[in-house]
């Protein structure tokens, strides 16, 4: 069957995409479109022609499978189609519904005119994939929308809405109604025009501001520090700008096609697979959907829980927040408002929807007001005991199905469950990253007997909250913080081997980390591991290898950002870490202590010793189904802790060192440093032995 349809509509033809579900441009399209102007330019009885897109929206872009798949021989492709296009007497108008991305927009450029419905997004994410468009995009939008609005959209990826397209000059006219039925008239008025219409390629081009390239340069300069792609774009709409047009496509065809072959780019299409397959529950049926969730409760008006409250106000449920007292409440009222206001203050928000939003949450110091509530997520102080009281509270107000959850980021939420019995199949995790508000990732924990639907029913409030949901299963510290120990554990170790805290955070800052370890546990507070270890020693932090300095160092009072010492000397109102000569002695009195050999260390060394510990105990998760498959780890790791998205998460960057490398580096720290993180996986072994990667274990075990 035919992927493009043609009809005749009057003296119009239109030819629809049919390639669910997003209409990506899948061998076929190409062939269908081309054929399709070809058949209209042939009927005399045709005056123009009008592609619009079937099903949810315009085009999608590339099929992006096919950057990693031989395209089949002969097959049409963009080029084709949009030379098909320019050299069409009749002319060609793009009806946008949905979205016109990536190579959709470049087709819909291509076209004569284009018309949009108000709620379509038009954009060039190519970036996000780690490469520049490749169809002409770079040299076609800027002409449309001017260079400076072009420059944007091409570098930051972000799509824009129609309005604003339109106001930009990359659409000819927004329709309010029916789409086919205004694209029709629209195109019925240009056929009857006659005479020549205006191609993209021959707008001309103006450069107002011949500093505007490098001014983007500087500004991305950090953000985009390692990769190559946004630098790519730039230089593409460069070329637009210093070369006629078709000399401009081909210099973006070049560096296009250098980029797609990038490792940068096979890690992000990675990530852009990955958070699809992040939605899939391998053994749970697709009939199984989510329960209306109308109300929404809270447990603590603390940092979690203020943010977590507005998570559930972002997806359009009504919250009740509780605390113990009401001055706790009113404080925990005042940071979200202060929240809010700073969002107003950006622009991002009205003062309406702040005060919509803050009316949407209902402040409380009584359990009594959470009956009516279908979900509730606890956010109390993180020990067992405390969270078993309050399950038990909530067991006696909450309606009986309403799901539970608890937010943790260690404890056994089964062992939780079992304090309410009758509870079975409701109580699950939800771990939530501080600011809860603001960071994108949430690991659902899944108990053993949680039901599909309440899971299911998580996921769907977690994608609801616009965040990024990842199943996991019920370990110490889950899949984020149980790898983050191993992580941790080698940065805290080797500065008691003579590494200098910022060497360990240059070198894991030069690879892409958004902060080096040592700079994030004095941002998270040394105090909190320290009261840990005293905990899990009687009121005594045990000096284990790793945690002599830390010990010292919070006995000092020192710890970290929230004392302005730690592992650094922070200044007066500045984040930045100043090298300490105390924590060097403290970490020379750690050798001796340990009987350590105080040493210069190699940068190849703290690189391996940091990355390589989440990737031996990430292949421990996954054998043991805490993860449901590699990706997820990888997600985790690049939306909860920093890691850098072009190196596509620690599992998939493993493979293109090979997992033989890091697992013969795995055993040979093992023997000489014998730490638990460094047991050698058996799937790493596995894997290496096989010559395989995480990638290819998902694509073999993964439903
Ligand atoms: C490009 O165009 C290069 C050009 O410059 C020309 C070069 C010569 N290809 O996201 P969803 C699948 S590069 C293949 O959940 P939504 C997706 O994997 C491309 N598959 O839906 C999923 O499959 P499954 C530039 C694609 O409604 C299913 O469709 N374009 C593609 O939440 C549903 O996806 C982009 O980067 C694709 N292009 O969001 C746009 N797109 O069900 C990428 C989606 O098996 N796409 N799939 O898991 C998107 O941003 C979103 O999918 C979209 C819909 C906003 C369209």
């Amino acid at each position: 069957m035919s992927l493009v349809g043609y009809e005749k509509h009057g003296t119009v033809a239109v030819l629809t995409v049919n390639n669910p579900p997003v209409n990506a441009m899948s061998p076929g399209v190409p062939k269908g479109i081309c054929e399709g102007v070809a058949q209209a330019n042939a009927d005399d009885t045709v005056s123009a022609i009008v592609l619009i897109g079937g099903g949810r929206g315009f085009i999608a872009g590339a099929d992006i499978r096919y950057f990693s798949l031989p395209w089949p021989d002969g097959e049409e492709s963009f080029a084709d189609i949009i030379a098909a296009f320019e050299a069409s007497p009749k002319p060609v108008i793009a009806a946008i519904h949905g979205h016109a991305l990536g190579g959709g927009l470049e087709t819909a450029m291509a076209c004569h005119y284009r018309v949009i419905v108000p709620t379509a997004n038009v954009g060039q994410p190519e970036v996000k994939l780690g490469f520049p468009p490749g169809a002409g995009g770079t040299q076609r939008l800027p002409r449309l929308a001017g260079l400076s609005d072009a420059l944007d959209m091409i570098v930051s990826g972000n799509p824009v809405k129609a309005p604003k397209a339109a106001a930009m000059g990359i659409v000819d006219q927004v329709i309010d109604g029916d789409l086919l039925e205004g694209a029709l008239a629209f195109a019925t008025e240009k056929g009857a025009q006659g005479g020549d219409h205006r191609r993209t390629r021959d707008i001309e081009l103006t450069l107002d501001d011949p500093g505007i390239f490098e001014a983007k340069r500087k500004e991305i300069a950090r953000r985009a520090r390692g990769m190559r792609a946004p630098f790519a774009c730039i230089e593409c709409v460069e070329a637009a700008v210093e070369l006629e047009f078709d000399a401009g496509v081909k210099r973006e065809r070049e560096i296009f096609k250098e980029c797609v072959k990038s490792e940068e780019s096979v890690a992000m299409r990675h990530v852009f697979f990955a958070e699809r397959a992040a939605n899939k529950i391998p053994g749970i049926s697709k009939d199984v959907k989510p329960r209306t969730i109308a109300k929404a409760g809270v447990l603590g008006a603390g940092t979690m829980g203020g943010g977590i409250a507005m998570n559930f106000v972002n997806a359009g449920i009504p919250v009740t927040i509780i605390e113990q007292s009401q001055e706790a409440l009113d404080r925990g009222m005042g940071i979200i408002a202060k929240n809010y206001a700073a969002t107003v203050a950006k622009g991002r928000m009205s003062q309406e929807q702040m005060d919509a939003c803050l009316g949407a949450i209902t402040p409380t110091t009584s359990m009594d007001d959470l009956a009516d509530a279908d979900m509730i997520i606890e956010a109390v102080f993180e020990t067992m005991a405390v969270k078993k009281e309050v399950f038990t509270k909530l067991d006696a107000v909450a309606k009986p199905d309403a799901i539970l959850t608890s937010n943790t980021s260690y404890l056994d939420i089964n062992e939780i469950a079992e304090a309410i019995p009758g509870r079975n199949g409701h109580v699950l995790g939800t771990h939530f990253f501080s600011p809860a508000n603001v960071m994108r990732l949430v690991e659902v924990v899944r108990t053993d007997n949680v039901s599909d639907e309440n899971l299911v029913t998580t996921m769907d409030i977690g994608r609801r909250m616009r965040k990024l949901p990842i199943v996991t299963g019920v370990c110490h510290g889950f899949i984020g913080n149980r790898m983050l120990e191993g992580y941790f554990g080698e940065a805290s170790i080797m500065v008691e081997q003579g590494a200098k805290p910022l060497q360990i955070d240059t070198v894991m800052f030069g690879y892409g980390m958004a902060m080096g370890p040592l700079a994030v546990m004095d941002l998270a507070g040394l105090d909190i591991g320290w009261s840990k270890r005293k905990d899990a020693g009687g009121g005594t932090a045990a000096d284990s290898v790793g945690a002599f300095v830390s010990n010292r160092l919070c006995e000092m009072g020192r710890y970290g950002q929230k004392t302005k010492r730690g592992y650094y000397i922070y200044e007066d109102g500045s984040r930045r870490p100043v090298p300490d000569a105390e924590v060097d002695q403290l970490a020379a009195d750690a050798a001796a202590h340990f009987g350590f050999e105080h040493r210069a260390f190699k940068d190849q060394e703290i690189l391996e010793r940091c990355l390589y510990p989440l990737v031996n105990i990430g292949a421990d998760i996954l054998a043991e189904g805490h993860a449901l498959r590699a990706s997820d780890i990888d997600l985790v790791y690049l939306n909860g802790y920093g890691f850098p998205g072009w190196r596509g998460g620690p599992m998939h960057w493993a493979g293109t060192v090979g997992l033989d490398k890091v697992y013969e580096a795995v055993c040979r720290y093992h023997e000489t440093l014998g730490f638990d993180h460094w047991k050698p996986s058996p799937l790493l072994k596995k894997l290496a032995e096989e010559g395989k990667t995480f990638d290819d274990y998902d694509k073999n075990n993964a439903g």
